[in-house]
């Protein structure tokens, strides 16, 4: 792939995508822009979950059964935090809370989100570029039929349980797109933007929902590719079939090529969902198949190398 990949990406199944292109792509060619609308203040610390998914996802250092936080985790500060009366709905665990530490200060000092995510990427030995979607506060709210939930309420204190009406990304409307976004989405190199295999309501729309983003997506020439999160009509973690089913959306491959039509050119679904092909096609977007499900690092690799081959072929451009 000669020229520049831009993926969004959020979530734990968005971050596994993001480490595949990682690994076969030199990372002077990537930038992975991150939701922030997950990102939520909790006992003092300004917490950014899907940058640390990712952070941590191409440094070796998630843990892979859960997906997100950190490997070979230790919890003493939460055992303490109880004792002292904190709330244990998140967990926090000692390596995870290092991360939380160094961004706060630093963003209470003033610098940018992007400023400080790099430099932590840079520091856990990361090459590619990774961004926040924004550098100003966007935060994911889901109306459930009692209320509306600030997104970690909703995703782990209730886990998801309630019934979603809406959802909406407050201050998304006056929020601009972080520099290293803008700059990717502009390049004359651009050669592939990858949409992750992420919850499109949860971890996709709320970058789309900055001003211009989808304006400038909808323009890109250089081919775009959507990888399904969902699979056989199954998520496989997290809410987005439930979710789907709840915004009255068939949870299947078909709804999610029409959720990203004016956005991407292709759509990798897995092999599962081989005979819906027809049906993604119809709704204006070329369905390509590949194993979708990604349990090794080779896993990932093989998916993304899969992605960046219907990049070059879906517009035949020498990428
Ligand atoms: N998810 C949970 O289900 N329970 C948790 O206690 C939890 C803690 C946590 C801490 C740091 C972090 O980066 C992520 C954490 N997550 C937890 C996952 C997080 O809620 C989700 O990964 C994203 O916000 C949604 O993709």
């Amino acid at each position: 792939m000669e020229g520049h990949v831009l993926a969004l990406c959020g979530g734990v199944g968005g971050a596994k995508f993001a480490a595949g292109l990682a690994a076969v792509l030199p990372p002077e060619q990537l930038t992975i822009v991150v939701n922030t609308g997950d990102d939520f203040e909790h006992i003092g610390l300004s917490i950014s979950p899907d940058i640390d998914t990712v952070l941590y996802a191409l440094s070796g250092l998630s843990d892979a059964v859960r997906g997100w936080g950190v490997a070979d985790e230790s919890w003493r500060c939460m055992e303490m935090l109880e004792r002292l009366g904190e709330p244990q709905w998140f967990m926090l665990g000692d390596r995870d809370l290092a991360m939380h530490l160094a961004r706060t200060h630093r963003l209470r000092a003033g610098e940018t989100l992007s400023g400080v995510t790099s430099d932590l990427a840079l520091r856990l030995g990361i090459a590619a570029a990774i961004a926040p979607m924004s550098d100003d506060r966007v935060r994911t709210e889901v109306d459930t039929e009692q209320c509306a939930l600030p997104f970690q309420r909703y995703f782990v204190a209730e886990q998801c349980k309630p019934v979603a009406r809406a959802i909406r990304y407050v201050g998304a409307e006056v929020a601009r797109p972080s520099p290293a976004f803008s700059a990717a989405l502009t390049r004359r190199d651009l050669a592939a933007v990858m949409i992750c295999p992420s919850n499109p309501y949860l971890s996709i729309d709320p970058i789309l929902a900055v001003p211009g983003v989808r304006a400038q997506l909808e323009r890109v020439r250089a081919p775009r590719v959507a990888v399904s999160p969902i699979i056989a009509g199954k998520a496989l973690k997290g809410p987005a079939a439930k979710l789907m089913g709840e915004l009255g959306v068939e949870p299947d491959v078909v709804s999610v090529a029409r959720h990203y039509r004016e956005l991407i050119d292709v759509l990798i679904i897995d092999e599962s969902d081989a005979a819906r092909a027809g049906d993604v096609e119809a709704v204006g977007v070329k369905a390509v198949t590949a194993p979708a499900i990604m349990r090794t690092a080779a896993d990932r690799a093989a998916l993304a190398r899969e992605a960046l081959a219907a990049a070059r072929q879906s517009k035949g451009v020498a990428v």
